[in-house]
C-alpha cells in the first residue's frame, strides 16, 4: 500500500536531474532522449558538451548517496529518465532501467533520506518526439501511462512526487526560443505545447490519485517581476511578463483558466480553448515546488516579441555566472505571492542555488565564498516568509553536484560538491560545509534570525 502520512519535519535536501548527472544515457537498454540527440547535434551545446558521462552518477550513485548522508540532508530530489524505463516512450518496460531507480530509492531510505521523485525533467524519449512530442494531442496520455508505471513500482517507498519540472522552460526554451531540446522556434506551437503539458500534469495527478498517491506537486520556475519605472507602459509590460513566466502554468491548475494577458501576448497564435478545455486543466497539486534563482526588473520593449518586455540589468548589483542578479528578497516576495494568490498551499523550495566561477581547489578545500553568501542570504529570505506564515515544508539546494547545465554544457557550476572534469572525483565545497552546518543547527526549519550571519 502507498505510504500515506506526509513527511514530518522540515526537509533539507539537494536536487539534481537525470540527464544532468547520470551519464551512460543508453546503458542497460535505455532509449535515446531528445537531450541526447540535441547535445549530439553540433553547435547546440556550448563546446559540444554532451551528457554521455556527465557526473557518472549512473555508476557512482552509491558514492553520491554517501555524500548526501555526509552533508546531513534528510531529502533528495531527483528525476527519472523516461527513456530508461520506456525506451520507446510507451509500451515495453525496460526492467533494468526501472531497477536502477528502485535501488537508488532503497539506498536513500536506508540512509534516512526522503526521496522526492520528479517524473519529467526535460528528457522526453526521442521516439515520442518522432511522434510529435509535446505538440501531439496524445502526449498527456503517454505521460499518464509512464507515470502509472513509476507510481506502481515505487509508491510503497516514495511519498513525494512531482509531475513536471518547469513547464515554462520546456515550452519557452524548447518550442519558442529553441535553445533547449527539441530546439523548435514556433510561436504557433508554443501555446499548444503549454496546454498539453498542463493536460499531462492533470493526467499525472489523476493517475496518481487512482494509485493512492497523496503528495503530488508541480515544480515551477518563478521569478518576481518589478517595473523599471512607474510608467504605464512599464507596468503593463511587467504584468505581461508576470503572466508569461509566473501565472501561465499556476493559474490553470488552481483556477481552470489562463491569465488574460496570454491572448495579448500570442495574438492570433493563441488557440480558441473551450470552457471544458480549460476546466480540464484544473488539477491543484498537493504542493508547489518553487525553483527560485533571481528576479526581473522590466521595461516595455516592442522589439522583444512575443511579450513586448525586456529585463533591465541592474548594473550595480551582484550577478552570478549565469548573469542572474542575486536578489534574495525576491524569494520572500514570490513565496508571499503564492500564499496570497493560491491560498497558502504547502510549498517546497525545490531548487535554489547559484553558478559561480569557482576557484581551483587548494589542499582539498574549495573556497566558494560567493555561493556560501548566496545560500545564506536565500535561507534567510525563506525564513522571513516562514515568519509570515508561508507553509514552507522544505528547501532543496540546486545542486548536489556540478553538472551538465543544458545548453551551457559544463561551463556553469552549481554544485555544493565539485566534480572534477577529468576523473569525476567529488570534493565537498565550502558551500556544502556551510549547508551541512546550517542543517545541523537549524534542522527543525529556517526561522527568521536563526541562520548564521557568518560561517
Ligand atoms: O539546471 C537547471 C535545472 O535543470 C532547472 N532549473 C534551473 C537550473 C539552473 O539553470
Amino acid at each position: 500500500m502507498p505510504t500515506k502520512s506526509p513527511p514530518s519535519g522540515f526537509l533539507w535536501g539537494t536536487a539534481t536531474s537525470a540527464y544532468q548527472i547520470e551519464g551512460s544515457p543508453l546503458a542497460d537498454g535505455a532509449g535515446p532522449s531528445i537531450w541526447h540527440r540535441f547535445a549530439h547535434t553540433p553547435g547546440r551545446v556550448l563546446n559540444d558538451d554532451t551528457g554521455d558521462i556527465a557526473c557518472d552518477h549512473y555508476r557512482r550513485w552509491r558514492e553520491d548517496v554517501d555524500l548526501m548522508a555526509s552533508l546531513g540532508v534528510n531529502a533528495y530530489r531527483f528525476s527519472v529518465a523516461w527513456a530508461r524505463v520506456l525506451p520507446e516512450g510507451t509500451g515495453r518496460v525496460n526492467q533494468p532501467g526501472l531497477d536502477f531507480y528502485g535501488r537508488l530509492v532503497d539506498t536513500l531510505l536506508e540512509q534516512g533520506i526522503e526521496p522526492m521523485l520528479t517524473l519529467y525533467h526535460w528528457d522526453l524519449p526521442e521516439a515520442l518526439d518522432a511522434r510529435g512530442g509535446w505538440a501531439s494531442n496524445a502526449s498527456p496520455g503517454w505521460f499518464a501511462d509512464y507515470a502509472q508505471i513509476l507510481y506502481r513500482a515505487l509508491r510503497d517507498r516514495v511519498r513525494l512526487w512531482i509531475t513536471l519540472n518547469e513547464p515554462w522552460v520546456i515550452t519557452a526554451g524548447g518550442y519558442l526560443y529553441g535553445d533547449m531540446a527539441p530546439g523548435h522556434s514556433s510561436p504557433h506551437e508554443t501555446p499548444i505545447v503549454a496546454h498539453n503539458l498542463l493536460r499531462a500534469h492533470a493526467a499525472g495527478v489523476a493517475s496518481g490519485r487512482a494509485e493512492g498517491i497523496e503528495h503530488i506537486g508541480l515544480a515551477v520556475n518563478l521569478e518576481p517581476q518589478y517595473p523599471a519605472s512607474p510608467s504605464t507602459d512599464d507596468i503593463a509590460a511587467t504584468a505581461r511578463r508576470d503572466a508569461f513566466i509566473n501565472r501561465w502554468f499556476l493559474d490553470p491548475v488552481f483556477f481552470g483558466r489562463y491569465p488574460a494577458e496570454m491572448e495579448t501576448i500570442f495574438g492570433t497564435d493563441w488557440p480558441d480553448f473551450t470552457a471544458s478545455d480549460l476546466e480540464a486543466l484544473r488539477a491543484p497539486p498537493d504542493f508547489i515546488g518553487v525553483n527560485y534563482y533571481s528576479r526581473s526588473v522590466v521595461r516595455a520593449d516592442p522589439t522583444e516579441q512575443p511579450v513586448g518586455a525586456r529585463r533591465v540589468r541592474q548594473e550595480t548589483r551582484p550577478h552570478t555566472a549565469m548573469d542572474w542578479e542575486v536578489y534574495p528578497q525576491g524569494l520572500t516576495d514570490i513565496l508571499l505571492w503564492i500564499q496570497g494568490r493560491y491560498g497558502n498551499p504547502p510549498v517546497y523550495i525545490t531548487e535554489n542555488g547559484a553558478a559561480f566561477d569557482d576557484p581551483p581547489p587548494i589542499a582539498g578545500r574549495l573556497h566558494d565564498r560567493e555561493r556560501v553568501a548566496y545560500l545564506r542570504s536565500h535561507l534567510r529570505a525563506a525564513s522571513r516568509a516562514v515568519r509570515r506564515r508561508v507553509d514552507l515544508r522544505g528547501y532543496f539546494a540546486w545542486s548536489l553536484l556540478d553538472n551538465f547545465e543544458w545548453s551551457y554544457g559544463y561551463a556553469k557550476r552549481f554544485g555544493l560538491v565539485r566534480v572534477d572534469p577529468v576523473d569525476r572525483q567529488r570534493l565537498i565545497k565550502d558551500s556544502g560545509r556551510f549547508y551541512r552546518d546550517a542543517i545541523r543547527r537549524y534542522g527543525a526549519g529556517p526561522r527568521h534570525g536563526d541562520l548564521p550571519a557568518r560561517t
